[in-house]
């Protein structure tokens, strides 16, 4: 075998590598992707007849996913489900949906010896991720996303492991802001009161989701709960979202909150961390797009309740990733990966101009729910 090049000089990486009996010669692994949370590498093969061969790696955040074992005990439930339903309706398994190899001795991930566990899947080729939407990319996602909803509404939820407990459980996230700025570790308080202020603000709107759970309104469904535009790969031919992929959060949720992960990410025109507010701007056309995909797709399995309450997950999953970034600048930045001091405040600064004008936008939100979903 060749000799194993690892730009970034990463001995585990290398080590990693050798659990897996790669098709005649491996030619390296480069990190990619643009995820806040795993590190993902692209793992290059040169099989004898020509051409290249590419596979997937990661390993999985032991910071963000304290039982790595249960989630793929979750990723391999869901992908085998999902591959009986896609084989049931004719499509192909290996494009549609995520697939592991294995590794030498028959195991299917790798620990290395820190106890971070590594996957190791086939490059889906002939797709492209997309970090800022078109319409008909983001109507693409939209049906890609209701699709993966409306397969998986008789997955047996019981048997999902929580991944990571209390995720989007926003009055939880708002404690755990609350905590953050009272232990202020790092000093930032003092430079954020505007940002400090606006969450204090919205405390009552971090239960509105839960209390609906609460009261029976809304039901628990398996959800996504990650569903940003770059986790669909999207036919370079079609220009169709084929597969959904980043299952890791993939466990009991609400439909409303997959809704409004992707609203957060994708219904607007700027980077998650622009620093300039002016091109940080709610787009309703692009939400137009995005709600007519997904009730499409997913309409028959969503109640008119949670038709009604969409555009609050859209104000809600924007609302808490604000609070998560804003929560991990005060906490010294462990959770999601930076580039740069303040990166996370400046994507906590987004979200928080998103939110402002989802709040003034929030009849027509409301209005464009109706158009599609009567
Ligand atoms: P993260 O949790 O860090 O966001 P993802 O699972 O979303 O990690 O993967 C990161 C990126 O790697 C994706 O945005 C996509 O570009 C690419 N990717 C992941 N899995 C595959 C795959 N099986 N085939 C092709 N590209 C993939
Ligand atoms: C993380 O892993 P990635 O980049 O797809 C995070 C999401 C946030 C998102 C913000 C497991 O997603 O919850 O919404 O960053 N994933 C996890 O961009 O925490
Ligand atoms: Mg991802």
């Amino acid at each position: 075998m060749a000799q194993v090049f690892v730009p970034d000089q990463d001995p585990v990486v290398a080590q990693v590598l050798a659990a897996y009996a790669f098709p005649d010669t491996l030619l390296g692994a480069v990190r990619y992707g643009h995820g806040h949370i795993n590190d993902t590498f692209c793992v290059l093969c040169q099989p004898r007849e020509g051409g290249t061969v590419r596979f997937i790696l990661q390993g999985l955040s032991l910071a963000a996913f304290p039982n790595p074992q249960e989630l793929m005990e979750n990723f391999i439930g869901i992908t085998s489900f999902l591959r009986r339903k896609i084989l049931a309706g004719g499509g192909d398994p290996l494009r549609e949906t995520l697939s592991l190899v294995k590794t030498r001795d028959g195991k299917d991930f790798y620990t290395d010896a820190t106890g971070k566990v590594w996957r190791l899947m086939p490059f889906i080729e002939n797709t492209q991720c997309f970090q800022s939407a078109t319409p008909e990319l983001f109507e693409a996602s939209a049906r890609a996303f209701g699709r993966f909803q409306y397969m998986l509404r008789d997955y047996p939820a019981q048997t999902l492991h929580e991944t990571i407990v209390n995720f989007h459980n926003t009055e939880d996230r708002f404690a755990k802001f609350v905590v953050a700025l009272e232990a202020d570790k790092h000093n930032r308080a003092r430079d954020i009161p505007e940002q400090i202020r606006f969450v204090l603000d919205r405390k009552a709107d971090c239960s509105v989701a839960l209390q609906a759970l609460r009261d029976g309104k809304l039901p628990l469904r398996v959800t996504h709960n990650d569903t940003k535009l770059n986790n669909v790969l999207i036919d370079r031919d079609t220009r169709q979202g084929i597969c959904v992929i980043d299952l890791d959060t993939t466990m009991p949720g609400l439909s409303i909150n997959d809704f409004g992960d992707s609203i957060r990410s994708g219904a607007n025109h700027c980077r998650e961390d622009e620093k300039d507010l002016t091109k940080v701007n709610f787009d309703l056309a692009l939400y137009e797009a995005y709600t007519r995909g997904f009730l499409e797709a997913a309409q028959s399995s969503l109640t008119p309740a949670e038709l009604d309450y969409l555009p609050w997950g859209a104000r809600l999953m924007t609302l808490e990733c604000g609070i998560r970034f804003l929560t991990d600048y005060l906490n010294g930045d462990h959770y999601f990966h930076i580039q740069y001091p303040g990166q996370n405040l400046d994507r906590a600064r987004t979200q928080f101009k998103l939110v402002t004008d989802m709040e003034q936008q929030f009849d027509a939100m409301a209005a464009v729910v109706a158009k599609y979903g009567g």
